[in-house]
């Protein structure tokens, strides 16, 4: 400390005690309103407040833990808040006193603040290092906003006796702006964080109380024989956890299904809003269904069956009763992505629906809870609108969708295609039998046969799996007789109208064509 009295020095000054704590306070605001903030993208559990809350809850004794719920019931989280908000201010309070004669010590405060922050969040259950962000910029923007409302703090000479009444000069009305602004950016912060963040709460909690309703038409049995029963060859129904996912979302939309609503409009008689309780009390519909993504390439993995249920879209579009003259439904999400599906997929007698569920559960949320379309026969990007909450009947002449917007073709409908599974290009394999394995799809028209042609031989029928229905793929095997030395494999399906294409053609602007082949070194 400098000597008090020394003549040299600038006279002492001093700021107001009751606005270094303020100053205080208002950055620690700042730093759980960004913290609140940035945790939107993190995940909830890494919001400073949260995480060090659940740890102070998972490192309470036992003894506290039975208190508070036996004192405080189901309200003992809101009481844990308060009282940690309250600790925080008077800690934050000191950290602005402090700062307010040394900005070294009140700085040390907010960082180890920080640090605690960041330690109780990297230390929840599966935190990655992004768990640490949250923590990491609101200590950053609270030592930014400290230090500028220090810099702005009022001061007085220490012993230059009272003042005069009412020393409300300029230099104190800017201070007390700047805090202003400060409190509005941590509140801002702080319910921006909240309120998006518990409507994905919300979303996850409804999801996981939830019990789906029987469907009123189950799925027609699988025959035992869908999987041909080679290994390497991908599952016939593809577990949730693997199907692949394709969206623009960059956060995960929540939506509560308690708030869901359909809401179907356009050129139809009568508009129709669809509620949540409204949807699963209609008679559901259960399908096994192959989704596949325009941009797979020949041979690629965007795509995968499942047991969807759901209600046929057609059912609510027969209460809109759409009017003559339209010929396209604009399904668009929570997120404001589209889609524009023929009107005629969704009203004949396919299995298009308004999906709640995937594989006897609720969706997940990646997958579109509470509800998606799927529609068998048609690429995901004009038909397969995840987190869907409006239905605009029109037509393909008065409006477009997200991806026919950006180029791509405005009617998506499924080629037919195959894929060699097994054994991978560029194996080495044995002389003798080689068995080759794969899968083929030609949604809502069928396999109706494979052939595989190895090197520029002859085209050889191979052995289908069993049938699981033509919304489905089908699987299949070959038992070449391989012959030493370097070969290409390649295999093509067909539907009702014939083989598949080989003309190669990219995923732009309707989907790839060609055969997928192999090379392999038979020894
Ligand atoms: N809301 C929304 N729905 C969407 C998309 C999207 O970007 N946003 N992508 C579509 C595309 S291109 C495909 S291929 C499928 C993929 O569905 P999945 O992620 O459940 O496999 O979702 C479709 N539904
Ligand atoms: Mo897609």
């Amino acid at each position: 400390m400098t000597v008090a009295g020394s003549t040299a020095a600038p006279p002492r000054t001093r700021a107001p005690v009751g606005l270094g704590a303020l100053a205080g306070v208002v950055a620690g605001l700042v730093t759980v309103g960004v913290g609140s903030l940035v945790s939107l993208f993190t995940g909830a559990a890494s919001d400073p407040l949260t995480a060090v809350g659940a740890a102070f809850v998972d490192a309470t004794p036992p003894w506290l833990k039975e208190f508070a719920t036996s004192t405080f019931g189901t309200a003992d989280k809101t009481v844990l808040r308060i009282g940690e908000a309250l600790v925080l201010a008077l800690l934050a309070a000191t950290a602005g006193i402090l700062a307010a004669r040394r900005w070294a010590w009140g700085a040390t405060v907010v960082v180890l603040l920080g640090a605690v922050a960041l330690a109780a969040a990297l230390g929840r259950p599966g935190a990655t290092w992004t768990a640490a962000l949250p923590s990491l910029l609101g200590t950053i923007a609270g030592l930014v906003t400290l230090q500028s409302l220090v810099a702005r703090l009022p001061r007085r000479a220490e012993d230059a006796g009272p003042q005069p009444a009412g020393s409300s000069g300029p230099d104190r009305r800017a201070f007390l702006q700047a805090s202003a602004i400060g409190v509005a950016v941590g509140l801002v912060g702080l319910a921006a964080g909240r309120l998006l963040g518990a409507a994905g709460r919300a979303a996850t909690a409804a999801r996981a109380a939830l019990h789906l309703p029987a469907p009123k038409v189950p799925a027609p049995p699988v025959p035992a024989g869908v999987d041909v029963g080679v290994e390497g060859v991908d599952p016939w129904a593809t577990p949730p956890d693997d199907f692949y996912r394709i969206d623009t979302a960059l956060v995960v939309p929540q939506v509560d299904p308690n708030t869901w609503k359909l809401r179907v409009h356009g050129l139809v008689e009568h508009e129709v809003e669809l509620t949540w309780a409204e949807l699963l009390a209609s008679d559901l519909v259960e399908a096994w269904v192959t989704l596949a993504c325009v941009s797979n390439p020949v041979g690629g993995d965007l795509v995968g069956n499942q047991r969807w249920l759901g209600l046929p879209v057609r059912e609510v579009l027969a209460r809109a009763r759409p009017t003559a003259g339209a010929d396209m439904v604009l399904s668009r999400s929570a997120d404001g992505w589209t889609a524009s599906t023929p009107l005629e997929a969704l009203t004949d007698d396919r299995n298009a629906l308004l999906a709640v569920g995937m594989d006897g559960e609720p969706l997940p949320l990646v997958h579109g809870f509470p509800v998606r379309m799927v529609v068998p026969g048609l690429y995901g990007y004009v038909s397969a609108t995840k987190w869907v909450v409006d239905l605009e009947v029109t037509r393909f002449a008065d409006a477009t969708a997200y991806w026919t917007d950006r180029g791509w073709s405005q009617r998506g409908p499924v080629k037919t295609q195959s894929r060699i599974e097994v054994p991978s290009t560029g194996a080495h394999v044995d002389a003798g039998t080689v068995v080759v394995a794969g899968t083929s799809w030609a949604q809502h028209r069928g396999i109706t046969r494979v052939q595989v042609q190895v090197d520029d031989g002859a085209w050889d029928d191979v052995t289908l799996a069993d049938d699981g229905g033509i919304d489905s793929w089908r699987q299949w095997r070959y038992d070449w007789p391989a012959t030493s030395g370097e070969h290409t494999v390649r295999v093509r399906a067909f539907d009702p109208d014939g083989p598949q294409t080989g003309a190669q053609a990219d995923v732009v602007p309707d989907g790839a064509t060609g055969y997928d082949e192999i090379s392999v070194e038979v020894r």
